[in-house]
């Protein structure tokens, strides 16, 4: 009587394990998955301006192959301006952007 009901227990088991294989979606790019788009972005380079007050800080950054960006200066807000406390122009720092989507956020910016 045992043998019977763990047969049919396992005749169940394999009837609910047979998953569909798991769904690709071609059209979204590797760089471009929900992954890629939310994992912090590190880059580095040299501080132009920074305004703890307002939370921005320029940086003349390196590329960031990550985003597929070429090295330039442009402007980030800090996601706390906190983080910006004590940097000064000419400072080299290493940077972390909050993620591929918010690129323009950074999350840490330290001196090197
Ligand atoms: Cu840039």
């Amino acid at each position: 009587m045992k043998t019977i009901i763990a047969s049919a227990t396992l005749a169940s088991l394999l009837a609910a394990c047979s998953p569909a294989p798991p769904a690709v979606d071609q059209s979204v790019p590797a760089a471009e998955a929900p992954n890629a788009a939310t994992a912090a972005i590190e880059g580095v380079g040299v501080v132009t301006a920074v305004d703890p007050a307002a939370g921005t800080i320029s940086l003349d950054h390196e590329a960031i192959t990550a985003i597929n960006w070429p090295a330039m200066t442009m402007q980030f807000r800090a996601d706390d301006p906190s983080i910006l406390q004590g940097l000064a122009v000419g400072d080299r720092v290493r940077f972390e952007l909050k993620s591929a989507r918010e690129s323009t956020i950074v999350t840490a910016v330290r001196k090197q």
